[in-house]
């Protein structure tokens, strides 16, 4: 008897099926522009919410049955744990995982035992990796969880927690490099601040820059050659997180000399918490160059706050992957960040939570590839920018035009020429007309 031995490995159905445990629209081998969707997608089934999340909120404590982990902290637990998750994502089909460093092992008393315990999780876990092919999208350090980073961690006022912290990413490196992550994600946790008062808000971002620059030093010592990313977030736990959104995270890149060495992982409910939509913050990111990686979820417009839902909206995937298609997602991939609500406490949630967020990803991929190979949204753009391909528009585009002779220009017409119409409400019959045929 394993943890899903009821459970067989879920198989796609096709959109007719009313299995709840088949896929209607993830077809992994179907190839949609000359790629499977396999490796479109790049599904990653995310540790931290699947295997540690309790379901706790500030109200009430864990409600999740997890019959294979005896609640303990010790290493044994988090192995058999760890073997869970692998039967978990080998049912699902889903290629990747990603992991904090504390979610997957125990921290000991000091750091060299919390390193050890590392160490014996990812025994297993490269044992793991090697008998079911399954493969680490990214890891990362939790320094937000522990009360040593109460003020942050590489921008803390207390410099032994930063060495503390430098010391956390280094071993995360380590065992990324161990078992082939494909990329390393840095997260903000708490490098913010809740006032301005008791902040120096430029000595910490000298700090958290200069701890950017010795994780790429240490990286190219190691050898590892995976993608460093960093992920936005505007607020929550800090009421001000440094890394707020895709332009102020490149905005710090750029300014510290660090833009070469990242890229951007796009979470969706970051993105509106920090009152953009998700499509904004991916096109922002790629047309700079730095689209990275997403942590596919989905906020309640409701609620305030990231609570990590699974997405489900065929219309908000059609977005993500019109901008995926366009700009490539790999060594990235699509991160389920998200957790089942506290009172879907069963673990055979925890399938239908993932198939729906994939069917979802799979049709929006189907609805994006129909409409860029109709070119039905670039002829609107097209025609909207049409009078830039004139003699003036190619000429102010290269740089050959001053503010005289744009003068002259427009004084020797009188008037400029008509607009045209945006066509917004065209366009989104279009897309729902998309919606339906796929
Ligand atoms: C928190 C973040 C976190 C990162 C990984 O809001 O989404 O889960 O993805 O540290
Ligand atoms: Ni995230
Ligand atoms: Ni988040």
């Amino acid at each position: 008897m394993t943890a899903f031995s009821q459970i067989s490995r879920i198989a796609y159905e096709g959109p007719q099926s009313e299995n709840p445990l088949a896929f209607r629209w993830y077809n992994a081998d179907e190839v949609i522009e000359g790629k499977t969707m396999r490796d479109h997608l790049r599904f990653t089934v995310c540790y931290w919410h699947t295997f540690r999340g309790t379901g706790s909120d500030p109200f009430g404590g864990g409600t999740m049955q997890r019959p294979w982990d005896d609640g303990s902290d010790s290493v044994a637990n988090a192995q058999k744990r760890a073997r869970v998750a692998f039967e978990f994502c080998e049912k699902l089909g889903a290629p990747y995982y990603a992991f904090h460093d504390r979610d997957v092992a125990p921290e000991g008393k000091t750091l060299s035992e919390t390193n050890a315990n590392f160490d014996a999780v990812a025994d297993v876990l490269l044992q793991e990796q090697q008998r079911t092919g399954i493969k680490l999208l990214w890891g990362t350090a939790n320094m937000f969880s522990h009360p040593r980073f109460m003020h942050g961690a590489a921008t803390t006022c207390n410099v032994e927690v930063y060495a503390y912290a430098a010391a956390q990413v280094k071993k995360a490196l380590e065992v990324t490099h161990r078992l082939g992550g494909e990329n390393y994600v840095f997260w903000g946790g708490r490098e913010g601040y809740q006032n301005l008062f008791n902040t120096d808000m430029k000595r910490e971002l000298d700090h958290l820059a200069a701890f950017f620059h010795m994780a790429v030093a240490y990286a190219e010592e190691i050898g590892f050659k995976g993608q460093f990313l960093i992920e936005p977030k505007p607020k929550e736990p800090t009421k001000h997180q440094y890394d707020s959104d895709a332009a102020a995270c490149l905005n710090f890149l750029r300014a510290y000399d660090l833009l070469p060495y990242f890229k951007l992982n796009i979470e969706t409910n970051h993105a509106t918490l920090a009152g953009h939509t998700m499509m904004h913050e991916l096109e922002y990111a790629g047309m700079q160059g730095a689209l990275g990686s997403i942590d596919a979820n989905t906020g309640d417009l409701l609620l305030g706050w990231d609570t990590d839902q699974f997405p489900t909206d065929y219309y908000l995937t059609t977005q993500v992957m019109l901008v995926l298609l366009k700009y490539g997602l790999a060594p990235g991939g699509v991160n389920f960040d998200a957790k089942v609500r506290r009172e879907s406490f069963e673990p055979m949630d925890l399938f239908y939570a993932h198939i729906g967020g994939m069917d979802a990803f799979a049709r929006g991929l189907k609805i994006a590839a129909a409409l860029r190979k109709d070119r039905a949204l670039e002829k609107f753009v097209e025609q909207r920018y049409a009078n830039w391909n004139s003699d003036l528009g190619a000429k102010i585009e290269a740089g050959q035009m001053n503010f005289q002779q744009l003068e002259q220009f427009i004084m020797g017409k009188g008037e400029a020429a008509p607009n045209g119409s945006g066509r917004q409400e065209l366009i989104e019959n279009v897309i729902n007309r998309y919606i339906d045929k796929v």
